[in-house]
């Protein structure tokens, strides 16, 4: 899977900012892949949203993932789905999405890594690199030093996730993450489309 700039959307920290206009001024900004993460709407309303951003990332030539929800990700025609630890096993979603339908995992040692790619992930979501507020639950943050480990012993593509900035970028593509996953630093930020393109150029250099 090719990366780059990830960009995850959420409603609750943009108000009056939908999912679709989080996808459409982050493509417009030079995102490569945008994941719909919405955990409190029903799964018509998903769908619906779903439809939508499917056809702007087609539009863009961008990937769509849809993260927990194989079900709507495979009715909206999206590329891919994103799993957490708790979410559906792999082996499981494989087996109704083969390939090159893309699946995701987010691991957060060095372990679910290697068992992850064992598995069959295409590519792994590590994080968080550093203190988030985004997702309480996200566990303490690993830094950029787990990218490097887990770069070291798995092949597929790191996609770097947690408190990830413009000052920290950097350290974190160094490391050795293939892609970097934004919320808030993107989605946060009045400009959406101006965020995004500065993460974009930095990742592209
Ligand atoms: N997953 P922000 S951290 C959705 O570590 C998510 O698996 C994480 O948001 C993980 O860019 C996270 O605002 C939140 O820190 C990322």
């Amino acid at each position: 899977m090719d990366c780059g700039l990830y960009i995850i959307t959420d409603e609750i920290l943009a108000p009056g900012c939908s999912h679709i206009q989080i996808a459409r001024e982050s493509l417009s900004g030079g995102a490569k892949i945008i994941q719909l993460r919405e955990k409190r709407r029903n799964g018509r309303e998903l769908y619906a949203i779903a439809m939508e951003i499917r056809s702007l990332c087609s539009r863009y030539n961008a990937r769509f993932i849809v993260n927990d929800r194989l079900d709507i990700a495979l009715a909206s025609q999206a590329d891919g789905v994103h799993l957490g630890q708790d979410d559906l096993p792999l082996s499981a979603a494989r087996r109704l999405a083969p390939r090159p339908f893309i699946i995701g995992v987010s691991v957060g040692t060095v372990e679910e890594a290697v068992r992850a790619e064992r598995e069959g992930a295409d590519y792994l979501g590590v994080g968080p690199v550093y203190p988030t507020g985004t997702k309480p639950d996200a566990g303490p943050p690993v830094g950029p030093e787990l990218i490097r480990i887990i770069r070291a012993a798995v092949t597929i593509p790191i996609v770097a996730i947690g408190g990830i900035t413009l000052s920290n970028a950097g350290d974190v593509l160094a490391a050795g993450a293939d892609g970097i996953a934004v919320i808030s630093a993107v989605i946060c930020s009045p400009d959406i489309a101006a965020a995004s393109r500065k993460f974009a150029d930095l990742m592209v250099r």
